[in-house]
């Protein structure tokens, strides 16, 4: 029997998800007696450091907690319950960690880097263990802005280590007392193996192992996208337009159903799933219980982050009720998201945050970020290129453009739209990214009108410029035809990720084959 002390202040069904995949069974810790009654303990901390200790303080878990891990008992922390182990962090200075391992958990500097830190990591085992045996260079998923740094004060802790910009300490342990930066639960096949290992008490046994020196290479993702809705015969399918048109001969194309096909790219090798529910501007999402049972059946087969869009805003229903935007987004975690994605919703609070020049905090960026991170905000933006013959044409920052426009226009900016991009409006999607990233997003999925499903390739000026403009990562996304395209935009761009959707759901490129691809041309991929 497994403990899992879910605190109850995010999202832990993934947790759940994993170790239920793997044949055994949990209880939740309910009282604070019944943290040492477990046989063995696992804490995914989940939200804020500070958030998480007084949680844990006003359940008054702190001493019970604190006697079980001096007994040594097995545990198992998860990226915040790793970091509570330690005696503070610089993201709450105030609030005091658990103190079991000597230093503070400090911030990754993000003049240098993009911060959070998110994606496929390696890592480098420091001690012969089972639970990180044959685990050299193995890349696992971190989401993270804050990290904590070995020094010769908690060295014998440190389990395994892994680079971003710093050394860091990815995984500690002593005895049965384990936990880890990264989370195994979106790790793959990986992830799932070290769980097992603790689950079986594998955790503090050593193994004579001494693997190769791993070098921890940072992966660029490949992120397979299913855009959904409901077909003229009333199921929901996956779709795929041209340029945002899904339709062929007045039918909406059926390119397969939604759980199954984020499985099949799961097994084949899809870092991130993403679904975007495509006629969520128009309904409201949270009647749209099909879609949340798609999340749902998703995440107890899928364990790779799982990103969903469409519809998060402030909505009233039919029956006069006020949901807010948290209240839709809310949902969507409890149903099995590790990330929202905000489409137009984003566009018209950036178009009050010009306006107005200052945050306030009312906004669905804002209120979602400051209760599940910035990391769990993905914006996914529209653009379409509006050509000009010069700049003095339009008030919007434009770039001089190597693909010119119809009647040989030289000019073009790239225009923001929302309801899937049935209306334009006057925002430029480089002005529109820094917003976001000042409102406290975590990503920017960057979509192309002009480019979406024509195999031509990334519209490299548009990721380039917005990519060049933020520090948080972006996602080049439409227009990926070939495996070249993805050597193309990593080469020549600093995005973190690529999309494609119709290209594997036709199957032209399998997913290994755009992996090969990059590791030839030296670009750093989770095999
Ligand atoms: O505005 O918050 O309700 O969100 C709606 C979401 O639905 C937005 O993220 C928007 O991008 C998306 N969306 C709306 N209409 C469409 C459509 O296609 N008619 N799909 C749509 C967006 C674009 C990509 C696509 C890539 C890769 N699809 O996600 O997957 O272009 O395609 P490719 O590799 O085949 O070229 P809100």
């Amino acid at each position: 029997m497994i403990s899992l002390l879910d605190y109850g202040a995010g999202n832990v069904r993934s947790v759940r998800n994993a170790i239920r995949k793997l044949g055994f069974e949990l209880t939740d810790i309910r009282r604070p007696e019944d943290i040492l009654r477990a046989e063995r303990l696992i804490f995914p901390g989940v939200g804020a450091f500070g958030a998480a200790m007084r949680r844990l303080h006003a359940l008054g878990y702190v001493e019970p907690l604190r006697a079980y891990l001096a007994e040594g008992r097995p545990f198992l922390g998860i990226c915040i319950g790793l970091q509570c182990l330690f005696e503070g962090s610089e993201e709450s200075p105030d609030v005091a960690g658990l103190g079991l391992i000597p230093g503070r958990i400090r911030r990754f500097d993000d003049t240098r880097l993009s911060v959070p830190h998110m994606g496929w990591n390696g890592i480098r085992p420091e001690q012969d263990c089972a639970l990180l045996a044959d685990y050299a260079g193995e890349k696992l998923y971190f989401v993270h802005s804050y990290h904590a740094e070995r020094t010769a004060e908690n060295d014998d802790w440190v389990l395994a280590t892994c680079d971003y910009g710093t050394p860091f300490v990815a995984a500690v342990q002593r005895g049965q007392v384990a936990a880890v930066q990264f989370h195994p639960e979106k790790s793959g096949a990986a992830g799932l193996r070290l769980l097992e290992r603790f689950l079986t008490g594998q955790e503090a046994t050593t193994t004579g192992h001494t693997g190769p020196p791993a070098t921890t290479g940072f992966a660029k993702r490949i992120i397979a996208c299913l855009d959904v809705r409901t077909n003229d015969a009333g199921d929901l399918v996956v779709t795929k337009g041209d340029q945002y048109d899904v339709r062929e001969a007045g039918e909406v194309r059926n390119l397969g159903k939604p759980v199954d096909l984020a499985r099949r790219y799961y097994e084949e090798g899809a870092d991130e799933i993403t679904f975007l529910n495509i006629t969520g501007f128009r309904d409201f999402p949270l009647a749209d219980q099909p879609m949340l049972e798609v999340l749902r059946r998703t995440s107890e087969q899928v364990f790779v982050p799982l990103t969903i869009g469409g519809g998060i805003r402030a909505f009233t229903d039919t029956d006069g009720r006020y949901h807010s935007a948290l209240d839709v987004a809310a949902e969507y975690f409890r149903s099995g998201a590790d990330k929202v994605s905000i489409g137009s919703d984003a566009v018209y609070t950036v178009e009050q945050y010009r306006d107005r020049g200052t945050k306030d905090g009312s906004s669905a960026i804002e209120q979602i970020a400051e209760v599940y991170g910035n990391q769990a905000v993905v914006i996914s933006v529209d653009p379409r290129r509006v050509y000009v013959d010069s700049p003095e044409d339009t008030a919007r920052p434009v770039i001089q453009t190597a693909i010119p426009g119809p009647n040989g226009e030289r000019y073009c900016w790239f225009q923001c739209t929302v309801k899937g991009g049935r209306e334009g409006r006057d925002l430029d999607a480089v002005e529109f990214a820094r917003a976001c990233e000042a409102l406290g997003a975590g990503e920017i999925l960057l979509n192309s009108i002009d480019r979406d499903g024509t195999g031509a390739g990334f519209d490299l000026e548009l990721v380039k410029a917005v990519s060049d403009a933020v520090s948080i990562p972006v996602i080049a996304s439409s227009g990926a035809g070939r495996v070249e395209h993805f050597t193309e935009v990593f080469n020549a761009t600093g995005v973190e990720a690529a999309l494609a959707a119709g290209i594997f759901h036709r199957r032209e490129v399998p997913i290994a084959a755009v992996k090969d691809e990059l590791r030839a041309h030296g670009i750093e991929v989770r095999t």
